[in-house]
């Protein structure tokens, strides 16, 4: 009896909730197009799903990483992305909802949520106390937003008295200040995406009107068989739009040529030196080809690419302030590079200054280097995976020593030290592709930068190895490609690639995870032969 009577006293609840449930969401979006304004007013990575996108990057257990790496690619940006997205659409619906409530605690955990964001971009690396206005300003926006909203969904139908509709809602009054919060959000998304890109004009333009100096050094042309033209295999130059990205940055840093500034000083530096891009331009430039790898690529995996670097010798610019290899004395062992968006990559000294091209590289291509792979100018060295070497959007050199200080990667359970594996790859056929019986070209590339590749061989079905034919070398820095033509049988086949370097070292079949230091094991690919 008076159960039923409860139950029937408040027939429009669940109306309310509902209406609450879309309020939490609108006042989210409304937060967080409003933090996106005025993220373009501090800097991008203020905004709070990249602030909390990147502080949960920074935090991921490695295993995590490779997981994520593994299913999504490099969309694990965008995966993580929409995961955040997904979890903010739930604690909103849950502020929602508490708010029909309790309007005050409804409101209060909106705020609140801003101020995690606050938290979290604060917490970035490079981050002024500025970053925590954007997720302030969002979050208070959204509880406002979710009070007016809520407000109107509790109010009764002024058309329904209390006897004959107890609690019904007035929908068309919530209606229209739904429409209203929408359109508000809209309006603000679409203005912070103009101002965005105007904040990014200074360096789009200062990218478009860089004219790179000839080199004093030039690379000779890549030898025409090179590239043996094997459809299906990875081209011999990686075109810089298909050149992997593999970074922890969810907006891509766009640095503005004019502004940009590079420091080198720490141990052993006798004359710090400050040079603008200019600065940096009237050195010698030397163009060099070499491959980029990953050591976060799986065998057999895509995180490979090769380009025509053109650079200031790395070695000649430490020498300038004064810098000793530890060969020769030198205190530091350790070349720890920053970028603008606070990375931190440790090479070791002995290494850039052994010879190599280790460059600091301005061109990728016969172009500046694109945003996404580290404008103005970022660090190459051959022989070491990109983690070790490479820092994109490069702002500071510093010189210290590997007892000292461990950077990025290192402090997450990579290795401190890791030149390239000798690796091997099968780009065709791909696995599980089906074949016809003949003659089938078997094509891939292999890498064992700054030692060389000496030889590739293949095998069917744990046969004896055969060797391929490879294509012409253009140095030991880049990778070299290789094709090898089989009789197919009908039935399914495995095929299995190995490679030897030129110091005779063949590559181990041991299998290995990408944690520490880089994969190891031989790349296999299945095939359908049809007869
Ligand atoms: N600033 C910055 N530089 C970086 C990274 C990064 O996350 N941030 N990732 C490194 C890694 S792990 C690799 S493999 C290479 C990849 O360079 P690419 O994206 O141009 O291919 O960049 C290196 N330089
Ligand atoms: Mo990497």
């Amino acid at each position: 009896m008076i159960r039923a009577k409860t139950g029937r006293a408040d027939p429009g609840r669940p109306g309310r909730y509902a209406l609450g449930a879309v309020s939490g969401l609108l006042a989210a979006l409304a937060g967080l197009a409003l933090a996106q304004l005025a993220a373009t007013a501090v800097r991008p990575e203020a905004a709070p799903v990249t602030a909390v996108g990147g502080a949960v990057v920074d935090r991921t257990p490695a295993a995590l990483k490779e997981w994520a790496i593994r299913q999504f690619g490099t969309d694990d940006k965008l995966a993580l992305t929409l995961g955040i997205g997904a979890a903010l659409a739930a604690v909103a619906i849950a502020a929602g909802l508490l708010a029909v409530r309790h309007l005050p605690a409804g409101t209060a955990l909106a705020a609140a949520f801003g101020a995690l964001g606050a938290v979290a971009a604060i917490s970035r690396p490079e981050a002024t106390w500025k970053d925590a206005l954007p997720s302030l300003s969002g979050g208070l926006t959204a509880a406002a937003i979710l009070y007016v909203l809520v407000r109107a969904a509790r109010r009764p139908h002024p058309q329904s008295p209390g006897a004959a509709a107890p609690g019904a809602v007035d929908r068309r009054g919530f209606g229209r200040l739904a429409v209203a919060a929408l359109a508000l959000s809209a309006g603000t998304a679409y203005a912070a995406r103009r101002l965005g890109a105007f904040g990014d004009a200074g360096a789009t333009a200062s990218r478009a009107g860089l004219v790179l100096p000839p080199p004093a050094v030039p690379a000779p042309p890549v030898p025409a068989g090179s590239d043996l033209r094997i459809p299906g295999a990875a081209r011999f130059v990686t075109p810089n739009r298909d050149f992997y990205r593999v970074d922890t940055a969810l907006v891509v840093p766009r640095v503005d040529a004019d502004t940009w500034r590079l420091r080198v000083y720490g141990d052993g530096v006798s004359r710090p030196l400050t040079l603008d891009l200019r600065e940096l331009l009237t050195r010698p430039l030397v163009e060099h080809d070499a491959t980029l790898t990953c050591v976060s690529n799986e065998v057999g995996g895509p995180y490979a690419g090769n380009a025509r670097w053109l650079g200031v010798r790395l070695a000649d610019l430490l020498r300038e302030a004064g810098v000793r290899p530890p060969s020769q004395g030198g205190r530091a062992d350790q070349l720890v590079a920053r970028s603008v968006d606070g990375m931190t990559i440790g090479t070791p000294v002995e290494a850039v200054m052994d010879g190599r091209e280790a460059l600091l590289a301005v061109g990728m291509n016969g172009e500046p280097l694109p945003f996404r792979h580290g404008f103005p100018v970022r660090m190459i060295v051959p022989g070491l995976y990109g983690y070790v070497s490479a820092c994109k959007w490069l702002r500071e050199l510093r010189l210290t020593t590997f007892t000292a200080y461990d950077a990025y990667w290192v402090r997450r359970s990579w290795a401190r030290r890791a030149p390239v594996k000798t690796q091997s790859r099968i780009d065709t056929p791909r696995s599980f592709a089906g074949v016809a019986a003949g003659r089938v070209a078997v094509a891939g590339v292999a890498w064992a930068q700054h030692r060389g590749i000496a030889r590739v061989e293949v095998r069917v079905d744990a046969g004896p190895w055969r060797e391929a034919r490879l294509g012409e070398a253009d140095g030991d820095d880049t990778w070299r490609q290789w094709v090898w033509l089989w009789e197919a049988a009908a039935g399914g086949h495995t095929l299995e690639v190995r490679a030897t370097d030129r110091t005779g070292a063949v590559q181990t079949g041991d299998r290995a995870g990408t944690v520490p230091d880089g994969a190891t094991g031989w790349h296999a690919v299945t095939v359908r032969v049809r007869g």
